[in-house]
C-alpha cells in the first residue's frame, strides 16, 4: 500500500523508489483507463453539471502549505475527471473535436512520458524524424510536391503562420524594420463565414481588424469570387495593398467548403496569397469519395489543417503546411545561439525549432503517427467516409418530422447538421418574426435541460440574419446510428412543451 507515502518517497527523490513509483503510475493509468471505459458507456451521463460556484464547493482546490499523501493524489485525478465532460461520449456532438482515439491517446501518455521539446534534434531526434515523415505525408494529400510545414497550439496560430510567411515573401524587409518597411496598409480577404481567426491575425499582425475584409458569400455560405475580386480591387483603389487570401475548407458553423479553383484564379490575377483554412474540413483529403470538395488546393500558397478535429486525433494537434520550402525560416528565424548552435555534430536543418515565433513546441506528433499507424491511409479513408456516411443518416432522420426539425443546411458539405427544433406549442403557429424570435429562445433552454439531464450535448448559435440554431457535429467514431436516434428522441423529450 503507497496511500500514506508522499511525493518525497517517489523517483527521482528517493532512488531506491521504483516499485513505488511504478504502482502510483499503474494507479493513475488505471484511473485514466477507467474513465475511458465510462466514457464509452452509453449509460454513463456526459456530464455531471455544477455551477461554477457548486463546483468549487464540491471540490477541493486548494494549493496546501505541506505536501499531500499519494492517496489524496489518487482522489483528486479521480475527482478531476468525475465532473469533466466526457468529449468522447458517443453522444457528445458539440465541438469540432470530439470522441476519443484510444491508440492516439496511448501515443499522448508516451508523449508525455519522453517530455521533450519539439525545438530541436538534439534533444527530440525521433520526434522530428517522424514529424517531418508525416507532414511530407500530409502534403502529399494536399498535393505540394515538394514544400514545409509546421505543427502549431490550433489552428488559429496556423493560419497566422501563414498570413505571416505571406507577408513576409511579399516584404521581407519587415522583419527587420517592422510597420516602416510597409509602403501602405496590407490587407487580408476572408469570407464572413471564416473563423475568426483571421481578424485576430490581422490585429497581430498590426493591421486591424479593418484590413480584414470580409467578403459576402451564397446561399450555401461559400465565398463568392466575383465579390472577391471587386472588393480586391476597391481596396486597391484605396491605396490599400491586398496580400493574403484565406478560402475557407469548412466553416465552422456550417461546414461549407469555399470554391477554392475559383479563388486561386483571382488571386493568381492579382498576384495574390492564397491560403486555404481547412482547420475542419482537411480530413476530406483522405477520402477518395470526398476530397473533390477542396479541387484546386494543390494551388494554394499554403494550408492548415488539424487532425485533432475530424481525424480524431487527441487534442491538440495542428498544423500549417506551406507549398515552397524555406518561408518558414526566412520568416521566423531569429538564431538564437544558446538553442541553434551551427557546429553540433549533425545536419543543423533538422533543428525545426527557429522555423516557428515560438520557443518551447510541444510534441504533437507522436499520437498522430501512431494513430496513422494504426489505421494506415486505407483506415482513415473509411474513417472519412464513416462520419459522412451517419451524418446523411442524421439529415433523413431530421427530415422524417418537419414538424419538430427545421434544417438549415439541408445538403450538408461537412459533418455540421444545422437545425432548429421546434417545440410543440410552436408548430401550429404561423411563419414569421415572432416565431423566429421564441425558436432563437428555445434552442438555449433546451440546450440547457440537455446539460443538466447530461444525456448529450450539442452546440448552439445565432448566425445573421437566423436566430440561435443547433449545430450538430459529427466527429466521433463512437458515434453510431443508435446515437442519432436517441437524440431525436431525447431533444423532442427534454423540448416538447
Ligand atoms: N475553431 C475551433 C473549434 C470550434 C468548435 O469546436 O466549435
Amino acid at each position: 500500500d503507497i496511500g500514506n507515502l508522499i511525493y518525497t518517497d517517489l523517483q527521482p527523490f528517493n532512488l531506491t523508489g521504483a516499485p513505488e513509483t511504478k504502482l502510483f503510475l499503474s494507479y493513475v493509468a488505471d484511473i485514466s483507463s477507467d474513465y475511458v471505459r465510462a466514457t464509452f458507456d452509453r449509460s454513463s451521463k456526459i456530464l455531471d453539471f455544477h455551477q461554477p460556484e457548486q463546483l468549487e464547493e464540491v471540490l477541493d482546490l486548494d494549493i496546501p502549505k505541506h505536501p499531500l499523501p499519494i492517496d489524496q493524489l489518487l482522489t483528486d485525478c479521480k475527482d478531476a475527471l468525475k465532473y469533466q465532460v466526457k468529449t468522447g461520449h458517443p453522444r457528445f456532438m458539440n465541438q469540432l473535436s470530439c470522441g476519443i482515439e484510444v491508440v492516439s491517446l496511448a501515443g499522448e501518455w508516451i508523449t508525455a512520458a519522453a517530455n521533450t521539446n519539439m525545438f530541436t534534434y538534439e534533444i527530440a531526434p525521433v520526434f522530428i524524424l517522424m514529424e517531418q515523415v508525416v507532414m511530407k505525408h500530409m502534403r502529399k494529400f494536399i498535393g505540394y510536391t515538394h514544400g514545409d510545414s509546421t505543427m502549431a497550439p490550433g489552428g488559429s496560430i496556423s493560419n497566422l503562420y501563414a498570413a505571416l510567411g505571406a507577408r513576409h515573401t511579399m516584404f521581407p524587409e519587415y522583419k527587420q524594420k517592422g510597420l516602416r518597411a510597409l509602403p501602405g496598409e496590407l490587407v487580408i480577404f476572408t469570407s464572413c463565414q471564416s473563423h475568426y481567426s483571421m481578424k485576430g491575425a490581422a490585429c497581430a499582425m498590426g493591421l486591424g481588424i479593418d484590413n480584414c475584409i470580409e467578403v459576402p458569400c451564397d446561399d450555401k455560405w461559400k465565398m463568392i469570387p466575383s465579390e472577391l475580386d471587386r472588393l480586391i480591387e476597391d481596396a486597391k483603389g484605396k491605396g490599400k495593398i491586398p496580400f493574403f487570401v484565406c478560402a475557407t475548407a469548412g466553416t465552422t458553423v456550417m461546414g461549407a467548403f469555399d470554391p477554392l479553383n475559383a479563388i486561386a484564379d483571382v488571386c493568381e490575377k492579382h498576384k495574390l496569397w492564397f491560403h486555404v483554412d481547412a482547420a475542419w474540413g482537411g480530413g476530406v483529403l483522405l477520402s477518395k469519395s470526398l476530397r473533390y470538395k477542396m479541387a484546386g488546393v494543390e494551388r494554394s500558397d499554403s494550408i492548415t489543417w488539424n487532425p485533432h478535429k475530424l481525424m480524431g486525433v487527441t487534442l491538440q494537434c495542428s498544423g500549417v503546411h506551406f507549398k515552397k520550402d524555406g518561408i518558414l525560416i526566412e520568416c521566423n528565424q531569429m538564431s538564437a545561439d544558446y538553442l541553434f548552435q551551427q557546429d553540433k555534430p549533425y545536419d543543423v536543418n533538422y533543428d525545426t525549432g527557429d522555423k516557428v515565433i515560438q520557443c518551447g513546441r510541444h510534441n504533437d506528433i507522436f499520437k498522430l503517427w501512431l494513430l496513422w499507424r494504426s489505421k494506415g491511409d486505407e483506415g482513415f479513408e473509411k474513417h472519412m467516409d464513416y462520419l459522412w456516411g451517419l451524418t446523411e443518416y442524421m439529415v433523413k432522420k431530421l427530415k422524417e418530422h418537419p414538424d419538430k426539425f427545421e434544417l438549415l443546411n439541408e445538403d450538408p458539405e461537412c459533418t455540421n447538421v444545422c437545425f432548429w427544433y421546434i417545440p410543440h406549442r410552436l408548430r401550429t403557429m404561423k411563419q414569421g418574426t415572432e416565431r423566429r424570435k421564441i425558436l432563437g429562445d428555445v434552442q438555449p433552454i433546451l440546450k440547457g435541460r440537455m446539460m443538466t439531464a447530461g444525456s448529450f450535448m450539442i452546440g448552439y448559435q445565432p448566425l445573421d440574419p437566423h436566430p440561435n440554431f443547433f449545430r450538430n457535429i459529427i466527429s466521433s467514431q463512437a458515434v453510431k446510428k443508435e446515437d442519432i436516434d436517441f437524440m431525436v428522441e431525447e431533444l423532442d423529450r427534454l423540448g416538447y412543451d
